[in-house]
């Protein structure tokens, strides 16, 4: 399959986050995308690399604050002290509700806080360089799409489905299957489906595309009650305005079977093929895997392969999209058998 990478990835390389009160080592760490390239590499896939400037579509999905911050934010954290380069800034409060988010603090800490929706997605000194790139790498995949390839895939990191119009969260900074989702409208498809497979519920690609009909948004997860991102992603949520109706969230009880997953796949599926798109964006978590080590799901890696052939008898142009997946060694393997069973159609 068409692969794009992102080669400044590796900039983006934090050191802990935070759990239970202590500072554990990052999950989400440069060497999962090198498992991925490698297994793509040895798989006869060759890699791309990106040779689309996503800003304009950067600009479409994202609020030009937040891009203005993110771009900055690191050089704005060693401007509050030039002994913070060795450090990770976290933001210790937040605008929740009664509080002000349109006026931007000046003080570095308030206005991370302003722009996170959580204290788990370290900044690094090359956080903006690896998100932008990855930004281009889902322009470039859907531009190829839209130009009439079947299938390409984005393989990046820092993921991207918990990142909103105007905030930063769960490992993710630029939403790239938003990205590519809103250039395949750019470049003339009409509805665009995002089907997002992550374990966490892909609350960012849910907000951005909420009100509009011609980007419907389908996702099997957790049931939040009990998993990340907590506060989106239940069965009520079925969108507003114009894009009522366009809105399909399948939480799962933590713990659920391999069986119960794919009847969710498959409710999705059918939905998807009765929406009509034109193309298909894949958010390919791969953490409802069962050996990932922060997720409850059992999905094997045969069963990836059995997902890929379930996507590619949708029969559509279609964006794979790397998200989340921290079983790191097992990644290439169950990232590249979804690609190898979508072929098989
Ligand atoms: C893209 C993506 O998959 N983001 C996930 C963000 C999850 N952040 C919260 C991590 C909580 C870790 N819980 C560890 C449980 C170990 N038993
Ligand atoms: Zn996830």
């Amino acid at each position: 399959m068409l692969t794009f990478h992102n080669p400044p990835h590796s900039g983006h390389a934090p050191v802990h986050e935070f759990f239970r009160g202590e500072r554990v080592p990052c999950f989400e760490k440069p060497e999962r995308v090198v498992y991925v390239e490698e297994a793509l590499r040895e798989r006869g896939h060759p890699l791309t690399v990106p040779d689309t400037d996503a800003s304009a579509v950067l600009a479409q999905i994202h609020r030009p604050r937040y891009l203005a911050f993110l771009q900055t934010a690191w050089t704005q954290w060693l401007e509050v002290s030039p002994g913070n380069a060795p450090l990770q800034p976290f933001p210790s409060v937040w605008p929740v509700r009664t509080l002000r988010s349109d006026v931007e603090p000046q003080n570095f800490i308030a206005r991370l806080g302003l722009y996170s929706m959580d204290n788990g997605s370290p900044l690094a000194a090359g956080t903006w360089a690896a998100a932008k790139a990855g930004a281009d790498a889902a322009a470039s995949a859907a531009r190829k799409v839209s130009a009439g390839s079947r299938a390409a895939f984005c393989c990046t990191r820092p993921p991207g489905h918990h990142a909103g119009a105007d905030f930063m969260g769960g490992y993710c900074f630029l939403n790239n299957a938003a990205v590519a989702a809103q250039t395949l409208r750019n470049q003339g498809a009409h509805r665009v489906a995002v089907l997002d497979v992550d374990y966490h519920h892909g609350n960012g690609t849910q907000s951005i595309f909420y009100d509009r009909a011609d980007v419907f948004f389908a996702s099997i997860h957790g049931d939040p009650r009990t998993e990340y991102p907590f506060y989106l992603g239940h069965a009520d949520e079925t969108g507003e305005g114009a894009g009522a109706g366009f809105n399909l969230n399948l939480p799962l009880a933590a713990g659920s079977s391999v069986a119960t997953w794919f009847a969710a796949l498959d409710v999705a599926c059918q939905r998807i093929a009765r929406y009509g798109a034109d193309a298909l964006v894949v958010s390919l978590g791969l953490d409802a895997f069962e050996g990932d080590p922060i997720s409850t799901f059992a999905l094997s890696s045969d069963d990836f392969s059995r997902l890929g052939e379930r996507l590619g008898a949708l029969a559509m142009p279609t964006v794979f999209v790397l998200e989340g997946g921290y079983a790191a060694a097992e990644l290439g393997t169950n990232a590249v058998n979804v690609l190898e069973g979508f072929e098989q159609h």
